[in-house]
């Protein structure tokens, strides 16, 4: 049994959810909560970020990490490919997923204010009252102070959109080519870009952007359809 440390709205603790989801490998989570994770998060991962798994008593940390290990003890079915060349996109594109477009989300959910009085109370789900009306101010310049860094959060919002817009049609190009990221075969690349583009959908400005794309909406629902529980009982897009 895998126990995952997560924060439940986070994409990379959905990408994990969704790859062992895929592989049926029997899990339970453990939800932390905002005021409990400057505390907890580094017992499980002394990097201090979720997703973390603890699985026959070792603990692991990063997604990437994660989806790595599930691939070796539990192969069936492969999500990463073994021919070289398929294995490295993935692989970029997985990347792209983490380190690019997950800024995209952090930005439109967290710090327009309008996504954020949605995104904020969901996020906070689980802490105490205190915490919550705290975490209306407090997350939105957390989260800015982070992209004001990372680059992003120095761009305008009208630069921002429309540097995501280009994404979805890059995206819209790469599903000219199959059903699914990489041809043929549902790949963790697939999984990777879709947790971060469902998060993206959350915001207005992402739904807005998906109605642009149809290929990137069907695609979208292929990829959920493939890789959530039948329980889940959420849908992308929503905004
Ligand atoms: N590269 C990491 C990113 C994980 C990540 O950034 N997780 C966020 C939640 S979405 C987190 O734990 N942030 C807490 C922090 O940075 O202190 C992965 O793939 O797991």
């Amino acid at each position: 049994m895998v126990t995952l440390y997560q924060f439940e709205i986070s994409p990379f603790c959905d990408k994990i959810r969704r790859v062992m989801h895929v592989k049926r490998v029997e899990y339970t989570t453990r939800e932390i909560s905002m005021q409990d994770a400057v505390t907890k998060v580094r017992k499980v991962n002394p990097v201090g970020k979720l997703p973390a798994i603890e699985h026959e008593g070792r603990h692991f940390g990063d997604s990437t990490e994660i989806a790595y290990y599930l691939e070796e003890r539990f192969p069936e079915p492969r999500l990463i490919p073994s021919d070289p060349r398929q294995r490295g996109l993935c692989h970029a594109l997985e990347d792209w997923a983490d380190e690019s477009l997950y800024f995209y989300e952090m930005y439109l959910r967290f710090t327009l204010g309008h996504n954020a009085a949605r995104w904020v109370p969901v996020l906070c789900a689980n802490d105490s009252e205190l915490v919550k009306r705290a975490a209306r101010f407090v997350i939105p310049r957390h989260m800015k102070a982070i992209l004001v860094k990372q680059g992003l959060g120095r761009k305008s919002r009208k630069q921002v959109v429309a540097d995501m817009r280009r994404h979805f049609e890059a995206l819209e190009g790469m599903l000219s080519g199959g059903a699914w990221l990489l041809g043929d075969d549902l790949t963790l690349a697939d999984i990777a870009v879709f947790v971060q583009l469902f998060c993206i959908c959350g915001a207005k400005e992402g739904a807005a952007a998906l109605a642009e794309f149809a290929g990137v909406a069907r695609w979208m629902e292929r990829v959920d359809a493939a890789t959530a529980k039948p329980d889940a009982g959420r849908k992308p897009a929503v905004a």
